[in-house]
């Protein structure tokens, strides 16, 4: 016994994800709606003894649902949300379609559970996930802008092909083969070879010179955090990784913080893992947390540009699938039962 559940991009590779997440976290629910695309539409999945045909998303879609999860892209998200949250679900949608909409909760768990306060399965509504990149950052600086109060924070990202969708993945891998193979590659996704490369993020340039996926990290770091006293500059690029995330941050801090003051409170924090072991030059990767629920802080170190000890630098890895999507969107729907 659960509420029914829809997953609007059923077919892709968050939405694949939603299913692996809700049976890893035992998430009850009585039905799962399989929405896609009328291409995918009669595709069928088995998922936990049951058989399931996958249905196009209509305006219909929605009867009887008291939470949509929603990862089909913003347009989808636009057209669809309103829909469902007048039947009567709960959105959590994870496109960036309505993050900055004022009255829409924009929630990391770990950090500000606090803003979808009032939301409940089956009450309407739409709650948003945040960007994967700012999930995976702000789970770790969370806890120390507590400490600390983070004045400003300058983020440089490593992410990975699954943030733009499974046919980016699967671009990574068919151009790898045929680089191996001394083919020419084959380019559908992105602008530059991926494979054997790196490149600035793919998201539309804004006027100011920053990509979308940049100014998403200062606009939902402001909104999360409840401060746009924060000054945020990121720099976000496109990595030949499969499914995680890897961010280089330096942050500047109000008041001092030593490095053991931070590993304690990381360590303390819900949702991180701290690998951070010097002495065997061992630190998180991408490759290390795939798959994994946490997000993982290594390089804790002061930053010695400075001459007090208000300066931090970490290195931080996170799974964009799970923690950086689906697992973020299940965590906000185990909050609305
Ligand atoms: P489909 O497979 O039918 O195209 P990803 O981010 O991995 O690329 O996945 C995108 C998801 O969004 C897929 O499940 C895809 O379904 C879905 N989607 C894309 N366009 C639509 C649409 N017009 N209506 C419903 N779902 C859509
Ligand atoms: C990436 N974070 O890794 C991006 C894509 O705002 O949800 C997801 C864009 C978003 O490419």
């Amino acid at each position: 016994n659960g509420p029914t559940i829809a997953i609007a991009g059923v077919t892709g590779a968050v939405g694949q994800e939603f299913l692996r997440v809700i049976t890893e976290r035992k998430f009850p629910y009585s039905n799962i709606k399989m929405l896609a695309s009328a291409r995918s539409a009669g595709r069928q999945y088995e998922f936990e003894g049951e058989t399931y045909t996958v249905e196009e998303l209509t305006e219909d879609s929605f009867k009887g649902v008291d939470i949509a999860l929603f990862s089909a892209g913003g347009s989808i998200s636009k057209k669809y949300a309103a829909v469902a949250s007048a039947a009567g679900a709960t959105v959590v949608d994870n496109s960036s379609a309505f993050r900055m909409t004022e009255g829409v909760p924009l929630v990391i768990p770990e950090v500000n559970p606090e803003a979808m306060a009032g939301y409940r399965a089956g009450g309407g509504g739409i709650i948003a996930n945040p960007n994967c990149s700012t999930i995976i950052a702000l789970v770790a600086v969370a806890p120390l802008h507590r400490l600390a109060g983070v004045k400003r924070m300058v983020v440089s990202t490593y992410q990975a092909a699954s943030g733009a969708g499974q046919a980016a993945m699967e671009e990574l891998e068919l151009q790898t083969r045929e680089v191996l193979d001394g083919k020419p590659v084959t380019q559908n996704i992105f602008p530059f070879q991926y494979a054997f490369n790196v490149f600035s993020h793919n998201s539309p340039m804004t006027d100011n010179g920053y990509n979308e996926e940049e100014m998403k990290m200062v606009k939902e770091t402001h909104k999360i955090l409840g401060t746009s006293d924060i000054r945020v500059t990121a720099t976000c690029i496109r990595v030949p990784v499969m499914r995680a995330h890897a961010e280089s941050i330096n942050l500047e801090f109000e008041r001092d913080i030593s490095e053991e003051e931070a590993l304690r409170a990381l360590a303390a924090a819900p949702g991180i893992q701290v690998a951070d072991d010097r002495a065997a030059n061992w630190f998180p990767t991408p490759l290390s947390v795939s798959h994994l629920d946490d997000v993982f802080v290594g390089r804790v170190r002061r930053d010695y540009s400075r001459d007090d000890a208000r300066g931090l630098n970490l290195w931080v890895c996170g799974d964009q699938v799970k923690k950086g999507a689906a697992l973020n969107a299940i965590q906000i729907a185990e909050l609305l039962l």
